[in-house]
């Protein structure tokens, strides 16, 4: 097992603040919050990663939500620019971080990308082009990464990866209405019923995947993969109403390949 990192940011009291288009985005129980998050690194740990947490930002209602500042790639990591005011200062004191696993680039004037909108595959590296992310973002990555770049158009939620994720070995997992399925037919797919839509967003660690709780039926499925030991499922009820998912709350960082 190589070593991944994955750091984490856990939520202030100002989470309640957050951006966010869910309609109980007014029902964030803090407490609750903090315990969910508490439950999220558990499941890191055991899914073999080393979680590094890093100071919550006071002045930053969506810090928690650590994904969007920084991609990190095999000989780089990218710095976000995040096109909402508020979460622009989130972006530096994590790239402290990051900067002592991979040297950090940047984008070019007039870009704005959310890390959420990146979905990283060793053949093709797919962005969302939503409300946050621009083409001026996707055309820079061309001349920066080895993989072919896709857009895809994200017109029905937040993030590219709000609805779709990639679990290795060419296997896709996808909310069919959320995003469409023809980007994506270079790779197995697997589609989810629309009462599961909500499991779309995942994340593989090692050879565990972590989902979020309620989709009973998908984590059997996923659970019998050969590339998933085993499928740890966590609540993260109050961060899913500042239109959060599993991912946001981590950036995973690989070890640099040798
Ligand atoms: C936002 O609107 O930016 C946050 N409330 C949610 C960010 C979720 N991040 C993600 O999907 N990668």
């Amino acid at each position: 097992m190589g070593n991944l990192t994955a750091l984490i940011r856990p939520p202030t009291p100002r989470l309640v603040e957050a951006l966010s288009s869910h309609p109980d985005r007014n029902s964030i129980n803090l407490s609750k919050a903090l315990k969910q998050h508490k439950k999220y690194a558990e499941a890191l740990e055991q899914a073999g990663a080393r979680v590094q947490s890093l100071t919550p930002l006071e002045d930053h209602p969506d810090a928690c939500f650590i994904e969007d500042t920084l991609v990190i790639f095999d000989d780089f990591a990218l710095a976000c620019p995040l096109k909402e005011p508020s979460r622009q200062g989130e972006v530096e004191s994590a790239e402290k971080i990051v900067s002592g696993h991979r040297v950090l680039k940047t984008l070019p004037k007039g870009a704005t990308l959310d890390g959420g909108d990146l979905l990283l595959t060793p053949k093709i590296l797919f962005v969302g082009l939503s409300r946050r992310t621009n083409r001026e973002a996707a055309k820079a990555l061309k001349s920066m990464v080895p993989q072919r770049v896709v857009t895809v158009p994200v017109e029905n939620g937040l993030h590219l990866k709000s609805g779709v994720s990639y679990l290795g070995e060419d296997l896709i997992l996808l909310d069919p209405t959320y995003v469409e399925s023809k980007y994506f037919k270079d790779f197995w797919q697997i589609q989810l019923e629309p009462e599961d839509r909500r499991a779309a967003n995942c994340i593989r660690v090692n050879r565990t995947l972590i989902m979020t709780k309620g989709f009973a039926k998908v984590a059997k499925r996923l659970g019998a993969k050969d590339l998933i030991d085993q499928v740890i499922q966590v609540d993260i009820s109050e961060f899913e109403k500042a239109d959060g998912g599993i991912s946001c709350l981590s950036l995973l960082i690989p070890e640099a390949p040798a």
